[in-house]
């Protein structure tokens, strides 16, 4: 398995409007495509994308105890996903950026309740100079169909791939305790953060708690970096593939 440079996750938050059903936050995914198009040499890097307003939307409708109740519901929550698939490829190659979608509902699957992957694609997409692009969706297991968060792909892929840094793009600045950011955050101190975040209602995978609690686990088990970054301000993605520190919050191990 080749290492990557970066794991990033575009935030549902950010590339959609959480607050309009279905509608892309196209501004910011255009600003993204263009930002990435505009580095002289692109490090290494899978893109890893969230539901927002697409695969969130839908699915709260659908979900009772984490479990997807209806089969229209499962169909509608992944065409929703497939949609913004569509959105985001097309502004990347608008950018010129070789992108490659990859499926997570046929990435992935749960048996016996274990996570069991395919990510063979991802790293002949890397061998091939394209760029990897894989968001959160349903996924399948022997009797029940469940979602898959892209901050859970984004961590495993992170650790498969060896990635130097792990970021997940948001709509916040980082972690903000009293108003200011928490720029650096060790491991043990994140079962302390957590209880003092407040917690997004929309967000059927649990959101920046979630997001914490991930990269603990990134972490813990030997993950190297994790960044929580706002890429809804322009210059930010930027910042972080050209290596700037205290863009936002950084999470490292003790
Ligand atoms: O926004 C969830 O991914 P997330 C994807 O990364 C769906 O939690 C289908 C709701």
């Amino acid at each position: 398995m080749n290492n990557v440079d970066f794991v990033i996750k575009l935030g549902g938050s950010a590339i959609t409007d959480k607050k309009s059903p279905l509608t892309a936050n196209i501004k910011v995914i255009e600003n993204i495509a263009f930002e990435l198009s505009s580095i002289k040499k692109l490090p290494s890097i899978i893109i890893v994308y969230g539901g927002g307003s697409f695969g969130h939307f839908i699915a709260n409708k659908y979900i009772h105890n984490g479990k997807i109740i209806s089969s229209i519901g499962v169909a509608e929550i992944h065409s929703a996903m497939l949609t913004l698939t569509e959105i985001i490829t097309s502004y990347f190659i608008k950018y010129k950026l070789p992108v490659f979608p990859i499926n997570s509902s046929s990435s992935f699957i749960l048996s016996n309740g274990e996570l069991n992957s395919f990510i063979k694609p991802i790293e002949y997409s890397l061998n091939n100079n394209l760029i990897p692009i894989i968001g959160g969706d349903v996924i399948l297991s022997e009797k029940d169909v469940r979602i898959l968060s892209g901050d859970k792909i984004a961590s495993f892929l992170a650790k498969e791939f060896n990635a130097k840094t792990l970021a997940f793009g948001t709509d916040v600045d980082g972690i903000i305790l009293d108003n200011k950011i928490l720029h650096k955050v060790r491991l043990s101190e994140i079962e302390n953060i957590i209880p003092k975040i407040k917690v997004n209602q929309i967000d059927v995978t649990g959101g920046m708690v979630n997001k914490l609690l991930e990269i603990k686990n990134y972490i813990a088990s030997g993950g190297r970096k994790a960044i929580i970054f706002n890429i809804t301000r322009f210059g930010m993605l930027t910042k972080l593939l050209l290596g700037e520190e205290n863009i936002g919050t950084e999470v490292d191990k003790d």
